[in-house]
């Protein structure tokens, strides 16, 4: 007899969850390694040992969640690892990362409840600052579990300038040890993330599940403009330097990228930072960001490459300095057939509907693809919308990806 989740259990735990950095208006704020964020993680090691489960943290703040015989290739066996993130956006959703590390426990939990018995040693994983949304260092987890530590910046600070290094420490991690946390490509034999789909394809298709093909790639930029601050009342327009302009031509031509230019897929400038952010002064400075996102590297390169004109003319023009800053970049990964094959045919024997389809949201997947095959499995999105505080998924749907979840994990 197959072994079944207990429905309940999950559901309660994820709105459990949803109170850790919950904001009035129903969005939650649990930047990676900030104080909800460590309120969530020691939530999360809390319930999986009061279920029996060994919790640990590694080097880079990821917790990792093993039976109590289990571990990393115990006995020389290989992982099967699995789970998604807790950190969630500013004003984020509920579901967005938490509800993969949460029906992982629930998987977890059951296959050690049922005692059933698996090829590959199964270890749960919540990776740390996925987002990048206070210490602008997406991935951060991923990338050191899968030794990406060249693409990570020596010391890593959050946008105010304060280093990783405490609040990584507080977490559990430690920063001068990230090494420690790396797994070695063999060591792990195939990795699965449960999450909500967060755009509208398949609750326009009437599907339950989503096979994922493939996860976008991705560019991520901070740009500062430095002008001059000045009075705004006694400054002839002539005589100043004013950057707020130039960033303001600087958002229009990354939506143009996008847009008119259709050089990628999507371009966004999500944060903006004045200084002095004063309404009767001259700005001093301006910060942005810029996220580009194609499944097609060679797009997301012509795009980054053009909008370096753009900016290398404005700051010409404008006789101003345009400092560009790469925060990360992640190439777009195709999943493993071997593991959309396992996850179609967990969906079939659950009589779920279910399509493929590519993922336009980042995922710590495509990070854990450079040491392992990947699969993806979503749940539709109501409304399509995620990073709201409206981001919602159907109980029913939560406990459909769950199961197929479970019933994957069991069959590989
Ligand atoms: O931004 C993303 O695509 C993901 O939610 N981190
Ligand atoms: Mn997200
Ligand atoms: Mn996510």
């Amino acid at each position: 007899m197959t072994p079944d989740i207990d429905a309940r259990r999950l559901l309660d735990r994820i709105e459990a969850f949803a109170r850790i950095g919950g904001n009035g208006d129903g969005g939650i704020t649990r930047e990676g390694f900030g104080a909800a964020d460590l309120e969530a993680r020691a939530r999360l090691s809390k319930e999986a040992q009061i279920g029996g489960l060994d919790s640990t943290v590694d080097a880079a703040g990821n917790v990792l969640i093993r039976r109590p015989e289990g571990g990393r290739g115990a006995e020389g066996r290989r992982v099967l690892l699995f789970g998604s993130h807790l950190d969630t956006v500013a004003n984020g959703g509920r579901l967005d990362g938490a509800y993969g590390v949460l029906a992982g426990l629930e998987v977890m939990q059951t296959i050690v409840e049922s005692g059933a018995e698996l090829t590959y040693e199964p270890v749960l994983v919540a990776f740390s600052n996925e987002e990048g949304a206070l210490f602008p260092q997406p991935f951060w987890g991923s990338k050191v579990l899968a030794g990406a530590l060249e693409t990570l910046p020596e010391d890593p600070r959050d946008r105010s300038g304060r280093s990783l290094r405490h609040p990584l420490a507080l977490a559990g991690g430690d920063l001068a040890a990230l090494s420690t946390a790396v797994w070695p490509a063999e060591s792990v034999a195939a990795y699965l993330e449960l999450h909500v789909e967060q755009g509208p394809v398949l609750e326009r298709g009437g599907r339950t599940i989503g096979v994922v093909d493939s996860i976008t790639g991705r560019t991520q930029l901070t740009v500062e403009v430095r002008g001059s601050a000045g009075h705004a009342g006694t400054t002839p327009m002539e005589l100043r330097r004013d950057p707020m302009t130039v960033a303001a031509r600087i958002v229009l031509a990354v939506e143009d990228l996008a847009g008119e230019q259709r050089l990628c897929r999507v371009a966004t400038v999500g944060w903006v930072e004045v200084q002095p952010n004063s309404p009767n002064t001259i700005a001093d400075s301006v910060r942005l960001t810029i996220d580009l996102r194609d499944s097609v590297p060679s797009n997301l390169e012509n795009a980054e490459q053009a909008l370096r004109t753009s900016l290398a003319s404005l700051g010409k023009q404008a006789e101003m300095h345009i400092d560009i800053r790469v925060d990360a970049r992640a190439a777009p990964v195709a999943t493993d057939p071997v593991l959309r094959a396992a996850i179609t045919a967990s969906a079939d024997e659950l009589g779920l509907p279910h399509q493929t389809l590519p993922s336009g949201a980042g995922h710590d997947a495509q990070i854990v693809a450079r040491i392992a095959p990947i699969g993806m499995i979503f749940v539709p999105s109501i409304g399509g919308v995620s990073h709201v505080p409206e981001e919602d998924t159907a109980a029913t749907d939560l406990v459909a990806g769950a199961r197929v979840l479970l019933r994957t994990v069991l069959r590989l």
